[in-house]
């Protein structure tokens, strides 16, 4: 089971979406920021949303995507009715260990594309206490809650495909892998067992 204060190690990368090695500093592979044309849909531009599949057993899995404020956002967190949990997830390395650790909320500067990827130093929506499987093709319903900068609470909805774990947004780790994050073997994560770590 997860508990919200414990910290947890991702081992294997099963949990923490961490996918290949994506060692590229967030400028780097910062896309252009698009021309925000559509304002109607919601206080925030969601692309490139997906949530990782799970294999059986597996009580908890991560959402990835690029959120473009037009106005200066905070994201304070999100629900969805898949989960019993819901939090926003940071990863860090902790000597060799890739961790993920809960954060109260994430900065949306307004125009500037906040990813939410896997991989080092990345974030993640980190759904708990999965209520039913996630399978490739499934879309979820998720609620982000965001701040504005005057303090108040704004929800968007979104639905969000669910894909695969092999599914990467880095090129995956086929040639090099390893090294870079303390030897965890990058096996396709549909495949491989779930551990947790305390
Ligand atoms: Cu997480």
């Amino acid at each position: 089971m997860f508990s919200t204060s414990v910290r947890l190690v991702c081992i294997a990368s099963l949990l923490c979406g961490l996918s290949g090695v994506s060692l590229t500093a967030h400028a780097a592979d910062k896309s252009p920021v698009k021309a925000a044309a559509q304002a109607a849909a919601g206080a925030v531009k969601v692309d490139n949303a997906w949530i990782r599949a799970t294999v059986k057993g597996q009580s908890g899995t991560g959402g990835f995507m690029s959120l473009t404020a037009s106005q200066p956002l905070t994201l304070v967190g999100f629900s969805t009715a898949v989960a019993a949990e819901s939090e926003l997830h940071e990863m860090a390395m902790d000597g060799n260990v890739m961790r993920m650790h809960a954060v109260p909320s994430l900065p949306l500067p307004a125009g500037q594309t906040v990813e939410l990827r896997p991989g080092m130093d990345g974030h993640h929506l980190m759904l708990m206490g999965l209520k039913q499987p996630l399978k490739e093709g499934d879309e979820v319903a998720l609620t982000l809650k965001l701040r504005t900068a005057d303090g108040k609470t704004l929800t968007q909805e979104i639905k969000v495909p669910v894909k695969s774990g092999s599914m990467t947004m880095a090129p995956a780790g086929s040639g090099a892998s390893g090294a870079q994050t303390g030897g965890m073997k990058h096996n396709h994560m549909h495949h491989g067992p779930m551990h947790e770590a305390h």
